[in-house]
């Protein structure tokens, strides 16, 4: 691990890292019971374990001052008619925040508390988009050709809880409607 400052290039047409330590591929398969349409899934990993997003880290000490950070590639398809996301989390240590930057493609951040206040922020190139500590993100690629991809930085000792999301899902989804990226109500939802 560098002990020295360092620097690294992020290219701004959103190719990949000039370094990394660590490269973290997620499947269908670890996505089950996320997506609304149960049967679409089945049918699709039944064809294939499809290959939804990667995330490049840089490593650090997962230490209280460190900042963890890297970059990652939400790729373009759906699940029925919900786009390909994120699991999406709580921060272990929930008052901790995270810092996104997007360098390519579009697409939709779904957020959370755990009181249930919801707010839906949009990716575009170029644009910031700040966590605020408390609420749980999830990143949404609502392009049918092109990777979504961002820049993150959050506390290095932040944690991820994926429990919550994993039982009870995010209150909102994003969906094709008319041709057009849709934030509707998770109609599996439920209080408790
Ligand atoms: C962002 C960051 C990472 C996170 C990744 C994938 O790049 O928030 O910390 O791991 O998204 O999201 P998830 O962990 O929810 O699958
Ligand atoms: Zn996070």
């Amino acid at each position: 691990m560098r002990s020295q400052p360092f620097t690294y290039e992020l290219p701004l047409s959103g190719g990949l890292p000039s370094v990394w330590d660590s490269h973290t591929t997620r499947r269908l398969s670890s996505m089950k019971g996320q997506y609304l349409d149960q049967a679409a899934y089945e049918t699709m990993l039944a064809r294939e374990d499809t290959l939804l997003y990667e995330v490049y880290e840089i490593k650090r000490p997962e230490a209280a001052g460190e900042l963890l950070q890297g970059i990652s590639f939400i790729h373009p398809g759906k699940v029925g008619d919900e786009y390909f996301m994120t699991k999406g989390h709580f921060h272990q240590i929930l008052d901790t925040g995270e810092v996104y930057y997007c360098l390519s493609g579009q697409g939709l951040m779904v957020t959370e508390t755990p009181e249930g206040d919801t707010q839906v922020l949009e990716f575009r190139p170029g644009r910031v988009l700040y966590v605020l500590p408390r609420w749980a993100h999830r990143s949404v690629n609502t392009s049918p050709t092109e990777d979504l991809v961002f820049y993150f930085v959050y506390p290095a000792n932040a944690g991820h809880d994926y429990g919550t999301i994993e039982q009870k899902g995010f209150r909102k989804l994003v969906v094709e409607r008319d041709g057009q990226p849709t934030v509707i109500d998770n109609p599996r939802w439920k209080p408790g």
